[in-house]
């Protein structure tokens, strides 16, 4: 389709507005939003991905593309999510301390509300207490923990070590993932789910919740 083409190339240019337009125009031509997110966003992601591993980009560059991949995932939003579902639980999900990769901590929350679950967003570089106080006050079943950098999953184990420590441990599941994950990883770390996609971790989410 060339309009999603379209997309994705203009998100590795980072533009932004006329990401949003092509969105926009794509949902009002009736395009599936699943369609848009992986063949026109995703896809231009991925590219530039690519390139920033082969030094083709920058971060600068790089940057600019998240800006506005997350602009084009949020005028998503409201047609992924299930209309008029009560509220079948709650999470809360952040990128762990010292990462600021948001993009795809930002699709499984989306993926995750798309299931009814509540999901309380503490952003990026959010430390292991952080998670555990907003899982206390907001009675969340989960707690998601997002990583990209291979330096920076093992934060999860302490995400872990506080649920613990603070006797919330057999109260939550703490779901994991991030590109540098695995299940090994998880379950060396202690961790209860890991999952690839933003896709799986929804499925996941609402079992741990029906
Ligand atoms: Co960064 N970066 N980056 N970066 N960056 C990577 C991750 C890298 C692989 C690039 C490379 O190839 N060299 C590399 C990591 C190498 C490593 O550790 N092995 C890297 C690096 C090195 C860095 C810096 C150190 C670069 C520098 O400064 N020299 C720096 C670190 C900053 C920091 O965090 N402290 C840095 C900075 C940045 C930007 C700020 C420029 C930007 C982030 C902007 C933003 O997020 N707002 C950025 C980006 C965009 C990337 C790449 C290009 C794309 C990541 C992305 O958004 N992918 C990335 C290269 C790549 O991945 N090919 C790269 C799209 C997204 C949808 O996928 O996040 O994997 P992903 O999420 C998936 C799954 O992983 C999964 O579901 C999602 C969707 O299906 N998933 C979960 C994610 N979280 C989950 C949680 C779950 C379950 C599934 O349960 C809870």
């Amino acid at each position: 389709m060339a309009i999603l083409e379209e997309i994705s190339g203009y998100l590795q240019k980072g533009r932004t507005k006329l990401v949003k337009q092509l969105v926009t125009q794509a949902l009002e031509e009736g395009m599936a939003p699943q369609a848009i997110l992986e063949d026109g966003l995703l896809s231009g992601m991925a590219i530039i991905g690519e390139k920033f591993k082969n030094n083709e980009v920058f971060v600068p560059e790089v940057l600019v593309a998240a800006r506005a991949m997350n602009a084009g995932t949020e005028l998503l939003k409201p047609h992924l999510m299930q209309a008029g579902v009560a509220a079948k639980g709650t999470a809360v999900i952040g990128t762990v301390k010292g990462d600021l990769h948001d993009i795809g901590k930002n699709l499984v929350k989306m993926m995750i509300e798309s299931k009814g679950l509540t999901v309380i967003d503490l952003g990026v570089d959010v430390g292991p207490e952080a998670f555990v106080q907003a899982a206390v006050e907001n009675n969340a079943q989960i707690v998601c923990c997002s990583a990209l950098l291979t330096t920076t999953m093992r934060e999860m184990k302490d995400v872990v070590d506080a649920c613990v420590s603070h006797g919330i441990r057999d109260k939550v599941k703490i779901m994991v993932g991030g590109a540098p994950l695995n299940q090994e990883f998880c379950d060396s770390i202690g961790a209860d789910c890991y999952t690839e996609d933003a896709t799986s971790a929804a499925e996941a989410a609402l079992a741990y919740v029906s």
